[in-house]
Parts: structure tokens; sequence; C-alpha cells
């Protein structure tokens, strides 16, 4: 028979232990859900900068939950889905944005951002201020900060024997996949291929059938993906310098109190510099591993693929929806 003494102990403890099980519950419970949806890889730098940086910085209130591959919402529905109440966070694309607002295209036009670091300049100017009014006040989507993707390279299944690539001319014909939005198919078309739009989860398997004959990613992604796998030539256009957006969800940020608010803020800056540092790393040292998969990398005639592109925009139902003056202020913020 167990003592009196000892049996009222190890009711206090257990009382104690589920009270603290409780605690640590509630606490569970209380937090607040943050579900990121992103067609990228667990792998992928943004992703990683998210895990690893965004959601240790906020988890005293918030319980970071992310969907990689497209598996929480297919590309290109997150911001409805973020709109609609669905859910908190995606890694969104200017091109994204575009669908709603036509002026976001200004920010996912070939050759005019010039680098990650004017990526910053401008999404830190007031010139991006009628911009995030409009996402927050019309779609309930707060763009907490901007994240740097990469350089945009043409990546065909060709070997360069069969197609060499000098101009965009070159590309007449080619069936270049690119992402489903309209900004997107223009780019593509810009570039002087035959845009086909499919998501990013299809890709690897469109290039490996021959479904398509190339793509467009920067390096870090043709890695991470593996499209070396099924792919031949690397043709270096740097036709966007790409950008994606830490989207978030207006409603869950005007619940959260200012100090919450300036938590989040802090992380999403501070994930987003550490991703862009990393692919940065990757952009310079992966020519030398995706040479060594027996890929054929090389430039074209850069200057005729940037006035090729840039006079496809000119008069363009893009630039007829970019505010006034603004192309001027993003290149005055270049080097
Ligand atoms: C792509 O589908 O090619 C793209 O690079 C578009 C980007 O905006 C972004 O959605 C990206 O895919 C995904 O994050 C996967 O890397």
């Amino acid at each position: 028979m167990m003592n009196l003494k000892r049996l009222t102990a190890l009711s206090v403890a257990a009382a104690v232990g589920g009270l603290a099980v409780t605690m640590s519950m509630g606490f569970a419970a209380d937090k607040i859900k943050l579900r990121l949806a992103t067609a990228g890889s667990a792998t992928d730098q943004r992703s990683v900068a998210m895990a690893e940086v965004f959601a240790p910085m906020v988890a005293e209130f918030a319980d970071f939950q992310p969907g990689y591959n497209g598996t929480l919402f297919a590309q290109g529905t997150e911001l409805e889905a973020i709109s609609r109440g669905n859910l908190e966070m995606s890694i969104a694309s200017a091109q994204e944005m575009a669908q709603f607002f036509p002026e976001f295209s200004i920010f996912a036009t070939g050759y005019v951002h010039q680098n990650a670091d004017h990526q910053v300049k401008v999404f830190n100017d007031p010139l991006m201020d009628a911009f995030k009014k409009t996402a927050e006040d019309e779609l309930g989507v707060k763009l907490l900060s901007v994240m740097y993707l990469g350089r945009r390279q043409v990546n065909l299944r060709q070997t360069k024997e069969e197609l060499t690539v000098t101009t965009p001319a070159d590309l007449n014909g080619v069936n270049l996949r690119m992402p489903g939005t309209d900004a997107w198919q223009f780019l593509g078309k810009a570039l002087g291929a035959s845009p086909t739009p499919m998501s990013f989860t299809e890709v690897y398997t469109a290039l490996s059938t021959g479904a398509v004959d190339g793509q467009d990613n920067p390096l870090p992604t043709v890695v991470d993906a593996k499209f070396y796998e099924v792919t031949n030539q690397i043709v270096l256009t740097s036709h966007l310098v790409d950008l994606n957006y830490i989207a978030f969800s207006k409603q869950v940020w005007d619940a959260l109190t200012p100090e919450q608010q300036t938590t989040v803020q802090k992380a999403a800056d501070a994930a987003a510099e550490s991703g862009r540092q990393k692919q940065l790393e990757k952009e310079e040292s992966l020519v030398s591993f995706l040479k060594e998969q027996g890929m054929e990398i090389y430039e074209p005639d850069l200057d005729a693929f940037r006035s090729h592109v840039q006079a496809q925009y000119v008069g363009s139902e893009f630039a007829a929806s970019w505010p006034d003056g603004v192309l001027e202020k993003i290149n005055a913020l270049g080097n």
C-alpha cells in the first residue's frame, strides 16, 4: 500500500505535470499559425532562410508551418488564398501581383533591376509606397520584404552544337517554358521564344520528356531542381534579375501587437538578407559545378538581348500600366 505521504506527492506531481502540459499546449494553441505556401523546394535558399531565420525569430508567439513544392496551394494561387483568409504567408512574385495590379509588372520587366542591391533599394524607396498600399488595401496582402531569386538564364535541352543562341532570333520557335502568368508569357515572347505556361513543379518532367525545349531560372534553381540532369546548355542572358516578396496576410498583421509586428518585420528582413547572400554565393560557385556536370554555359550577345527585350516593352500593355516616373526612379536607384 503506497503510503499516504507518497501518494499525495505523486498526485501533486501528476497535477503539476498535467498543468505544464496544458500550459504548453495552451501556449501552442495560443500561438498564431503562420502557414507559408511556396512552389519552391525545402532546400531552396529562400525556403531555408524562412525556416532557419524567420521561424525561430517569431517562435515565441507564432507557429511557422511551411508548405513546399506547391503542396499547400498551387503556384499562382497563393495570393488569392491569403486574400480569402485561407493562408497567412507566401513567397510571391511581382508577376503574380501583376495578375491583380498590372502596374507591378514594372518589377518583372526584363533588364530593369540591375542586381540584388538595386532590388532592395527599389523595395525600400518611397516609390514602392503606393504599390504596397494597393496590395494591402485591395488584396489584403502586406509585402514585408524583397527576396533575391537570382539572374534568370535560358536553359535548354539542345546542345550548343544543335542550337547556339547568340541573339533573340536564335530562340525563334524554341518552346520555352515560362511560369503561367501574363507577365511571364510576355517576357518569354520578348526573349524571342514561343513560351509555354507551366507550373514550376511540372518543369523537370517536361524537360525530361521533351514536352518543352527549355526553361528559364537562376543557376541556384537549375541546381536545386536538378534541371541540369535533363538539359545541356545555359545561355547567360541574365534577362531578369528576379525577385520574390515575403507576402503576409494583412488581417493577421493587424491582429498582432505592435511588438509582434516589429518582430515579424525584423524576422522577414533577416530571412530575406540571409537568403540573398546564400543565393549570391551560389550564383558565383555553381558555374563550375554545372560545367562539371557537362553543361555548356556561355554568354550570348547581351546588347542584342537587352535592346530587343526592352523594345518589346515600349508601347506594351504592361508599360501602359506603369505609373508615370516610376521607371525613371527605378533606373536612378541603379548604380
Ligand atoms: C518559376 O516558376 O520558374 C519560378 O522561378 C517563378 C518564381 O516567381 C517563383 O515562383 C519560383 O518559381 C518558385 O519559388 C520556385 O523556385
